[in-house]
């Protein structure tokens, strides 16, 4: 590993690894002479108290950076290695230390790139790739030549009806399992995720706080989200913390799974639950326990209904293979051109402008500006 040196500095340190998410993170550093290295051992305190800036080559050391764990290895005469948590923050406090030495040591990634850092799953990565191979600046250009109001309207539209889906390129969709207490709701959480992520047990009230997991389900990131059960009344206060919790969960959900206790069927507070669901989000009945005898009033017909039965693993992989198609009913192709990078804001910019009677001409050219400032 070598550093490129700028004006002179003690200690030259830089960012081995990418920005972003990782498990672990890596610095370089490097000195021109061994005397300077003294720099590192005052931040770094090895738990053998071997100093890093005379340790032999290739030795590991484990220990602490200002408090932070980290390992140190030193790999050249005048060169060491720090590897510490990933993320930004443990990088920082090491960076922090010579601030004047990594600006400009390594290029900033395009937005582009940032997004790739960020995308979790293959098929993400590949959409947030395809998009760098030009299809989301022709999408672009194709709106910044368009003749008309009418045409430029429409590009941007053609555009923007993949907003959703761009949103949920590195943002994982979020499902959130919501019904009265004990009817199986934390039993079909774990039965979706595959593991026990949360308690079971036969009592009503079990679950106080929302308990997350995240899924990749048709090749999306997912989080499943189990919550309190929801009752009219209750005297526990905990409980009616937990409810409130669930109740802020409606919220901020893209599907909503409505849970049923077969055996119990449609209740009043199933009614209260439909009415706390916003508007503008999907939703469907989940019937658990399927295994048991039907019993109870049947749910209101006009919504979307699955049975399952987390016991004996019943339309489990049914309700996990349909919640992508519900969310995703048009999947994107790798032509297909997807609004990141800030440009579904400046779509929406631009047809809000237009339809305050701005000039197209003015719109395309101050778009065209933009769009030559992109480095994707
Ligand atoms: N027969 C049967 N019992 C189930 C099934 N799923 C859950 N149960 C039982 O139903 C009871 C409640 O299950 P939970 O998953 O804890 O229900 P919950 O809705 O999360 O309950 P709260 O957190 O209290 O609101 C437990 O005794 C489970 O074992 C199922 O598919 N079949
Ligand atoms: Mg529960």
């Amino acid at each position: 590993m070598t550093i490129p040196q700028t004006s002179a500095p003690r200690v030259s340190a830089c960012r081995l690894t990418a920005p972003g998410r990782g498990a672990v993170a890596s610095v370089g550093l490097s000195c021109a002479s061994t005397k300077h290295a003294v720099a590192i051992d005052a931040a770094f305190c090895a738990a053998s108290n071997i100093r890093a800036s005379t340790a032999p080559i290739d030795r590991v050391l484990f220990g602490s950076w200002r408090g932070e764990d980290v390992v140190v290895v030193r790999t050249g005469e005048t060169e060491w290695e720090v590897h510490c948590h990933g993320g930004e923050a443990a990088v920082s406090r090491i960076l922090e230390e010579f601030p004047e030495n990594d600006s400009g040591m390594v290029a900033l990634p395009s937005t582009l790139e940032q997004l790739l850092l960020q995308t979790r799953t293959t098929k993400t990565a590949c959409l947030v790739l395809a998009q760098a191979s030009g299809i989301l600046r022709s999408a672009m250009i194709a709106a910044v030549q368009a003749r008309t109001p009418d045409a430029f309207r429409q590009q941007l539209n053609d555009l923007l009806r993949w907003e959703s889906v761009a949103n949920h390129l590195v943002d994982p969709w979020r499902v959130v399992i919501a019904g009265p207490p004990n009817v199986g709701k934390s039993s079909l959480l774990n039965a979706v995720s595959g593991y026990e992520r949360a308690i079971v047990f036969d009592q009503p009230g079990t679950t106080r706080d929302a308990v997350h997991t995240e899924l990749v389900l048709n090749g999306w990131p997912f989080c499943v989200v189990d919550t309190a059960g929801i009752q009219r009344h209750t005297d526990d206060p905990i409980e009616a913390h937990g409810i409130a919790r669930a109740q802020d969960r409606l919220t901020a959900a893209d599907l909503i799974l409505i849970a049923v206790d077969s055996s119990a069927g449609w209740t009043s507070d199933h009614d209260d639950i439909v009415l706390q669901i916003p508007d503008d989000c999907q939703r469907a009945i989940v019937y658990c326990r399927n295994d048991l005898p039907m019993s109870g009033q049947t749910p209101p017909e006009e919504l979307t209904l699955l049975s399952t039965s987390a016991d004996q693993g019943d339309g489990i992989r049914a309700l996990t293979e349909w919640i992508p198609m519900k969310l995703i009913p048009d999947e994107p192709t790798l032509k297909t051109a997807l609004p990141v990078a800030g440009t579904a804001e400046i779509c929406h910019m631009n047809l809000n402008l237009l339809s305050q009677g701005e000039s197209l001409n003015l719109l395309q050219d101050r778009m065209s500006q933009w769009l030559s400032s992109q480095t994707w």
